[in-house]
């Protein structure tokens, strides 16, 4: 029996996995013993990677669309001879952004680099990622905060906080391990609070839940803020020393007295004075924000609001401390600093002449040849599809027929396109059924690569089982397309993945992600390694759990971090008398996986899951409306759309809320086109509705 240790590639705490082969199929996986990250625990999703040895088709090829609608096989060199002739005939004959692609935060660093290298440099067109449905509000208030997209946390700290508080957050589902490092914490008496409007399964597992009002967090924060001020209650050493912009602040926030905060928050005063104590109360607070936070429409705004707090407090860069964005895909923290999307690779900027050249000397293309700014965001995307400006589209390890915020937006989008491109490992997901290509790549157990976790972990993805004839990595398929496409010279350093990794190690070097000295075989049976890593300074980066800013430096040009703060926005959807109800939206179970395409890997869910979209109803308003458990409902959304669910009656979700969990293809018929202004991330939690039982 061989052993292969690889990486979980679900969620973004990238557990190790010890997989057990023997003639060539996994007869056992067990969470790696001892790996800093899951220390020998994992969840079901990681522990069920083994199923996709027989839900992914073996030996599959690519299906071109033909003139009467079927799709046929093709060997893959006539396939993506086709892409690229199609690419190429577009550009010429619509311009060069006439085609676009969608990128991922869940394949490899070296898989998503090479994809921004041969569309955004060598096609010079527009590549987003779903990481803007996910993280790019947290992306943009790191770097106007701390001068760099760097999250400073290391897991430990979950273990040394005594106050703990999580925004928008609801790890028991959705990272279950960071979770379970919160359950070993042994500081006496620590203190968990949980900022939700519902009673998430998180909420249900703390010591104080302050069931907000949705969308009122900001203000919220701002009152906590007011109330420190007023007593005292601030770290003004840490202030004065390693901050900008204090003074403008503390004057901003004095608008937010408590009656305010009360009144918008839907929170009392007493329990906002009682928050504001528990984080001067605490010695080590950290705070903790996902997706409750990031998917709003002045979303940015507020995660800058969070990290205020951990400033002015000065709870941050110390063990237990900090204000913490949790990161949602396998490699989102990779995907936003190497996809060369929205930034250069390495996080610098596009108009940056010096480092755009010393990066195009690495990678072995000429300056001219590099992308000279960032792309248009998803949203522009999808509308110039519809606008019938952009003609092509490439997606991969994504599925935004799904996912897409008004995803009909996306259905209508998919019926336009001369040429989409899906690259998956299963052909039945829905973006795929307007495909006119069809990639069908090999899933992780088969590949090699690189992945970056939420505390900046570098971590290695190793091949755990053969490969059969016919079966092509998503690397060597961008490959191919990129040498159909003529790139010559420009793609010649590419050709392995390895190669790829150290081409981005190098980029790295001098940057804050620097991780230089992180070999490609040292990762292999590794340990992980968080950046920063420089070559040549080993020794004094060398222990396993490490974090950012303990010298109160920070990445902005003058290393202080800086306090940003604006006025709340009014909110686009409030509940009114057409539609009463607020549309809340996130995570189901541990074992669902966003589109579910994924499911049917994991064990046991696939047997429990309903089939049909469901959602939660509180226990009053459907008393009031005679609506009892699994009756179907229809939900009428302020975008103009309606969609059928099942119900499930709860006393967990407000009364004037539903919640609808995101796995099933209805949610997103329902959510609005509305987006954070800086991060254009969409506001998925805030649409309002009414619904009618049928
Ligand atoms: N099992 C499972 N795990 C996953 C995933 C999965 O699909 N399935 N997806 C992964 C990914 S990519 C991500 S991004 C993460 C997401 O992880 P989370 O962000 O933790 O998950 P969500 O359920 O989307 O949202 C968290 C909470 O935000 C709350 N919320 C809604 N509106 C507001 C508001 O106005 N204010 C506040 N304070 N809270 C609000 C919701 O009620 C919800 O409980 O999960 C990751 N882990
Ligand atoms: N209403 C609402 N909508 C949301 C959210 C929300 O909270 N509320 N959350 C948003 C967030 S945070 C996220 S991250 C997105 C997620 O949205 P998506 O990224 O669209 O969701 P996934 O189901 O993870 O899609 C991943 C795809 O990759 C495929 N895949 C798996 N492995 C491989 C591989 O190795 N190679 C290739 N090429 N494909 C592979 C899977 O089969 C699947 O089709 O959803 C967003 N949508
Ligand atoms: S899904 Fe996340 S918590 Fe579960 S095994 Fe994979 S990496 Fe670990
Ligand atoms: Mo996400």
């Amino acid at each position: 029996m061989r052993k292969v240790q690889s990486t979980c590639n679900f969620c973004a705490i990238d557990c190790n996995l010890d997989f057990y082969v023997e003639d060539g199929k996994i007869v056992r996986t067990l969470p790696t013993k001892g790996y800093p990250v899951n220390e020998g625990f994992s969840c079901i999703k990681g522990l069920s990677l083994s199923k996709q040895q027989t839900t992914v088709k073996p030996d599959a090829l690519p299906k071109i669309r033909q003139e009467d609608g079927s799709m046929k096989e093709v060997p893959w060199e006539e396939a993506w001879d086709h892409v690229a002739e199609k690419i190429t005939g577009l550009q010429k004959k619509y311009g060069r952004e006439s085609v676009a692609g969608i990128s991922t935060g869940q394949l490899t660093l070296e898989e998503f680099a090479i994809f921004g290298h041969v569309m955004r440099n060598y096609l010079q067109t527009n590549v987003d990622g779903n990481t803007r449905l996910c993280m790019a509000s947290a992306a943009v208030a790191h770097k106007g905060t701390l001068g760099y997209d760097a999250p400073g946390y290391t897991l430990q700290d979950l273990e040394l906080s005594d106050t703990l508080i999580f925004i928008g957050a609801n790890p028991v589902v959705a990272h279950p391990i960071v979770w379970g490092r919160v359950r070993n914490n042994q500081v006496p008496g620590h203190k968990i609070v949980v900022i939700d409007p519902r009673r998430s399964e998180t909420a249900m597992n703390a010591d104080h839940h302050y069931q907000i009002r949705p969308r009122s967090d900001l203000v919220l924060l701002y009152t906590v803020a007011n109330i420190l001020i007023e007593k005292d209650w601030i770290d003004w050493d840490f202030i004065a020393k390693h901050t900008n912009h204090f003074e403008e602040f503390a004057r901003f926030v004095s608008a937010f007295p408590l009656s305010r905060g009360a009144a918008e928050s839907g929170i009392d005063e007493e329990r906002i004075m009682e928050l504001a104590k528990i984080i001067h109360d605490g010695k080590a607070v950290s705070f903790w924000w996902t997706m409750g936070v990031n998917q709003g429409y002045e979303a940015v705004t507020t995660a800058r609001a969070v990290m205020n707090l951990a400033l002015m407090t000065g709870n941050i860069g110390r063990p237990g401390t900090g204000g913490n964005s949790i990161t949602g895909q396998c490699n989102a923290m990779g995907s936003r600093l190497f996809s060369n999307t929205t930034c250069l690779f390495g996080g610098g900027d596009f108009a940056d002449a010096e480092e755009s050249g010393r990066i195009a000397g690495i990678i072995g293309i000429d300056p001219e040849q590099m992308a000279k700014k960032p792309t248009i965001p998803y949203n522009r995307i999808i509308e110039g599809i519809n606008a019938g400006e952009i003609k092509g589209l490439w997606i991969l390890c994504t599925n935004p027929r799904h996912s897409w915020t008004n995803n009909e937006t996306f259905a209508e989008a998919a019926k336009k396109l001369d040429l989409f491109v899906v690259q998956d490992i299963y052909d039945t997901i829905e973006s795929a059924e307007e495909a006119t290509v069809y990639f069908p790549v090999v899933p992780g157990i088969k590949k090699a690569g690189t992945y970056i976790n939420l505390e900046r972990r570098l971590s290695a993805m190793r091949p755990v089982l053969p490969r059969g004839e016919n079966e092509i990595s998503d690397y060597e398929c961008i490959l191919g397309v990129a040498k159909a496409l003529g790139m010559g010279k420009a793609i010649e350093r590419w050709e392995t993945p390895e190669q790829c990794f150290n081409m981005l190690r190098e980029i790295s070097r001098g940057r804050p992600c620097d991780f230089s000295g992180v070999k490609w075989d040292d990762l292999t049976d590794s340990h992980g390694r968080q950046w920063p890593y420089p070559e040549g300074r080993e020794a004094e980066f060398s222990e396993e759990q490490r974090r950012l800013y303990s010298d109160g430096i920070f990445y902005t040009p003058d290393g202080r971090a800086n306090f940003l703060f604006e006025e709340p926005l009014e909110n686009p959807y409030v509940p009114s008398e057409e539609f009463p109800l607020v549309f809340n939206t996130g995570r189901g179970t541990v074992g669902q996986w966003h589109t579910q395409s994924r499911t049917k890997e994991v064990r046991f869910v696939e047997d429990v899951s309903p089939k049909k979209a469901y959602l939660f109803m509180n226990r009053k308003m459907a008393e009031e409306n005679d609506v009892h458990e699994m009756d179907r409902i229809r939900v009428f959304s302020v975008n103009g759309q309606n969609a059928d669910f099942f119900v499930k009656v709860t006393d967990n979700v407000p009364y004037d809320q539903l919640y609808a969990p995101i796995h099933y293809i209805e949610c997103n018929k329902l959510t609005p086109s509305n987006y954070d202004k800086y991060s254009r991330e969409p506001n998925y939690k805030g649409a309002v509705c009414r619904f009618e039982k049928i």
